[in-house]
């Protein structure tokens, strides 16, 4: 997908060309609409649980549907790849992404934009909730190591972080979002079986509601490699952020939001 990159300065609301492609996979020569898939069935492996597994990809477009790997997973259990054709195409002016638009700032001018309209530190507070313990991605965004050769939010001199870690239950996260007077409380989620993200994420995002005035409520992010970004609204935060987020990013988004904040109260 062709997807033209935002000026370095966008206008408030303004959204960026898109360049429109009629596309379809690439597999052995240009076009030829050759993709793989992978998916469990509950099935020992034979001969019949790779026919099911061809007849499965032919019923979702693929055809000729390949089974090219099969692996048994445990007891009754049966791991496939399969490599075919497809005959669908896409249209890239039709796809529907969350476009950054705010501009991405360095750490001094993330600084400079706290200290100049804040004047205090902004204040972050952040965990896994609900059962999750895959503390990673958040220690990613918030720890000074930081991820992809950008350092995490504890390193800007402006911001208080506070990593409350894993397993972190709702309601501890908004007393202590309180008592720490957060500006902004970042969530992760990664496990995503059962719902438990959208279930945990839409929970917090209720809990926050009731236990603050709308004028007086943290930004609230929610984070992790499967959730999709256009679900902000549905999930009841104000930002999603998704695989491969960098913490130059979600900085750059806190103060932006914070400074739109402040212009509106002023
Ligand atoms: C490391 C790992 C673990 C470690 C976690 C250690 C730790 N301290 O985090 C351990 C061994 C404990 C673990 C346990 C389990 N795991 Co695990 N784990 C992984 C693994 C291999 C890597 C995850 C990771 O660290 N990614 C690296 C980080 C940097 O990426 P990230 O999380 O996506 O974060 C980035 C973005 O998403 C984003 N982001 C993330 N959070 C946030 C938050 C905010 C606010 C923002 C802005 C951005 C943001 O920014 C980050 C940087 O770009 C994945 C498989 C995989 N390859 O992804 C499985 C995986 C996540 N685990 C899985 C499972 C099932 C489990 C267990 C249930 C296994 C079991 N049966 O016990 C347990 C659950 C434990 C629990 N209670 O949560 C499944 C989840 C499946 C699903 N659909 O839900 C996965 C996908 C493996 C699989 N394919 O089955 N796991």
């Amino acid at each position: 997908m062709t997807v033209t990159e935002p000026a370095a300065q966008p206008q408030e609301g303004a959204q960026p060309q898109r360049e429109g492609r009629i596309v379809r996979p690439y597999g052995d020569t240009t076009g030829d609409g050759m993709v793989q898939m992978s998916f469990t069935l509950p099935l020992p492996h034979d001969k019949v649980a790779e026919g099911a597994a061809a007849q499965l990809a032919n019923k979702m477009g693929m055809d000729p549907a390949l089974v090219v790997h099969a692996k048994p997973m445990g007891d009754g259990y049966t791991f496939f790849v399969v490599y075919g054709r497809v005959h669908h195409l896409v249209d890239t002016s039709t796809v529907e992404v969350v476009e950054r638009d705010y501009p991405l700032l360095t750490p001094k001018e993330v600084n400079l934009v706290i200290r100049e309209r804040l004047r205090r530190r902004l204040v972050v507070v952040g965990g896994c909730i609900g059962t999750d313990a895959h503390t990673v991605g958040i220690d990613a965004i918030l720890n000074i190591k930081g991820f992809a050769g950008e350092k995490g939010l504890e390193y800007y001199r402006e911001v208080k972080v506070v990593n409350l870690g894993a397993q972190v239950s709702v309601p501890d996260l908004v007393e202590r979002a309180q008592a720490e007077g957060a500006d902004a409380v970042l969530v992760s989620q990664v496990v995503t079986q059962r719902d438990a993200h959208l279930l945990n994420t839409r929970e917090m995002s209720a809990a926050f509601r009731e236990a603050y005035p709308a004028e007086r409520r943290p930004l609230l992010v929610v984070g992790g490699p499967r959730f999709d970004e256009t679900m902000a609204g549905e999930l009841g935060v104000d930002r999603v952020f998704s695989r491969g987020t960098t913490p130059g990013e979600v900085a750059s988004y806190l103060v932006h939001r914070m400074a739109a904040r402040h212009a509106a109260a002023s």
